[in-house]
């Protein structure tokens, strides 16, 4: 059971708890170019929310957009943002204007700060609201600070007013806007951080997703300050960045999506990883095939676990003793979960379903008609085809859009996914649907080659075979096009739809 007092504040919860305890003089973020302690976050986040409240003229309950890759200027601009009473609404470092543009009309956004150097696509709005830039050689947002005082009493706010307006990703090209209180912020914390995490205050949390993307807001500032820990923050990360930086700083967590795992376990023989202690996949499927080779190549188990913007962060996952290759895991402590049918009716074990969750933090749709169609009595449905096996564990089979139905058979991508990647020719694949006359759809693998592999009528014909003699044979591609790389979202997944819209011969 959680227990939170009806006024609260996450910001203060956050961070001048953590100072009042003593934290001050600790390390609380480390950027690109150096490293706050946690009274110097503090000193700026107080500033910023000065800002918001005075030059800007905001008042609580408004609506602030954030742009900005993971640094710890963006990391201060969220936590003012909560601590002023208004509502963050962070994007997605990528989003073009149109993008921006939804989401300011959906919003109904009042303010925006935004990085230096991604303002260019907000300059392009045909209204956009005043907006501070932050980072540059400009650095309007930091002259405004300076002429600030250094403390900010936090808003006094409700647990459950609403702080943060969050967009889902989207595989499909739609955002979706769900709404979060103060409460759930720390929620999170203290359910999957706190009981299947277990990191301490000597842990160095680092990784890939955006703090615009609530897997990133949560396992790079959220959990690491409830703890009293310390966070990376870098932008552009690639695999490669990501070991140096992780050998550089000696960092114990991690946290990005199967497809940079999978990349990261091909060069980790060149890279001292030995500080690791913790993993965290999310964001699409882990297949058992990354699961080995991450563990091959760095001795860790990894710990799974599927989260949803809808609920902040993660619901099912496992670790330590209790993973189970293939299975995501059980509900996190705090969270229920059940398989449904198409009338809303749980079914039994090794019955593959619709996924229900229901807990301390969702769902909230911004749109009414949304929460009508997927939120049912507080149970939300994620989209996801899962089945419960007979000990409870949660095993994931695809969206549930992205069933494969051929020739009457009903096939899982990402089940045909796990069998290519246990081939040494293939990369990264994406299988699909594709229709077809005869068969209603067609399996359709979409293959990237590890280097020193070329496309070939054998190798194909190789692919067929090994799938086959790992799967049931009629779950076999039968077409197999080579690619050089995959359409993904920021977040890591797999864009299945610009897959299917691909022309093929
Ligand atoms: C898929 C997974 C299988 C699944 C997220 C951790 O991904 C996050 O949120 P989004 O709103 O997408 C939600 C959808 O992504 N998914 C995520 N994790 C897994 N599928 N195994 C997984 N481990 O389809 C889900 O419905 O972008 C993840 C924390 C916070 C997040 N927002």
């Amino acid at each position: 059971e959680l227990h939170y007092p009806p006024r609260l504040n996450c910001s203060a919860a956050l961070l001048d708890d953590a100072v009042a305890r003593g934290q001050g003089e600790r390390i609380a973020l480390h950027g690109a170019h150096g490293s706050w302690t946690y009274a110097r976050l503090l000193e700026r986040v107080d500033r910023i929310a000065h800002v918001l409240r005075g030059p800007m003229g905001l008042v609580p309950g408004n609506r602030v957009l954030l742009r900005g890759a993971n640094t710890p200027m963006m990391a201060a601009a969220l936590l003012a943002v909560f601590k002023a009473g208004c509502i963050a609404v962070p994007t997605m470092p990528l989003l073009r204007a149109r993008e921006l543009a939804t989401i300011v009309a959906k919003a109904e956004v009042n303010a925006v700060l935004c990085a230096a150097d991604l303002c260019e696509e907000l300059d392009q709005l045909p209204a956009c609201p005043p907006a501070l830039h932050f980072g540059g050689p400009e650095a309007q947002l930091e002259s405004l600070m300076a002429a600030q005082p250094a403390t900010f009493a936090p808003c006094d706010t409700a647990a459950e007013d609403v702080c943060l307006i969050s967009f889902t990703s989207g595989t499909t090209g739609v955002p979706k806007g769900t709404m979060h209180f103060h409460r759930d912020l720390l929620a999170i914390c203290d359910t999957f951080a706190r009981n299947t995490l277990r990191a301490g205050p000597d842990d160095l949390f680092i990784g890939t997703p955006p703090l615009a993307f609530t897997f990133g807001l949560g396992g790079l500032l959220l959990f690491p300050l409830r703890i009293g820990a310390a966070s990376v923050l870098l932008e552009k990360l690639t695999p490669e960045t990501l070991l140096q930086a992780i050998e550089r700083h000696r960092a114990t967590v991690c946290f990005t999506a199967p497809t940079f795992y999978r990349q990261m376990a091909a060069l980790a023989a060149r890279f001292d990883l030995a500080s690791l202690k913790k993993t965290v996949s999310a964001g699409e499927a882990l297949p058992v095939a990354t699961r080995h080779a991450w563990q091959e190549a760095t001795g860790l188990r990894m710990i799974d676990g599927i989260g949803a913007t809808e609920m902040l962060h993660i619901f099912i996952s496992a670790a330590g003793d209790d993973i189970r290759p293939g299975a995501t895991g059980k509900p996190v402590p705090g969270y229920q979960a059940c398989v449904l049918d198409e009338a809303g009716r749980p079914v039994g074990p090794g019955v593959v379903g619709r996924l229900a969750v229901k807990g301390p933090t969702g769902c909230r749709y911004l749109a009414d008609e949304r929460q009508r169609d997927y939120v049912q009595g507080g149970w939300n449905l994620t989209g996801d085809a899962y089945e419960m096996d007979a000990d409870g564990y949660f095993v994931y089979r695809s969206r549930t859009d992205d069933m494969i139905i051929s020739a009457g058979y009903n096939i899982a991508g990402p089940e045909v996914e796990d069998a290519l990647l246990r081939h040494p020719a293939v990369a990264e694949c994406g299988v699909i649907g594709r229709p077809d006359p005869e068969r209603g759809q067609l399996v359709e693998a979409h293959v990237v080659l590890r280097p020193g592999h070329a496309p070939s009528a054998e190798l194909t014909a190789q692919l067929q075979d090994f799938v086959k003699s790992q799967i049931a044979p009629y779950k076999y591609p039968r077409s197999i096009v080579y690619a050089p790389s995959l359409p993904r979202t920021e977040t890591g997944k797999l864009q299945r739809f610009r897959l299917r819209g691909k022309e093929t011969s």
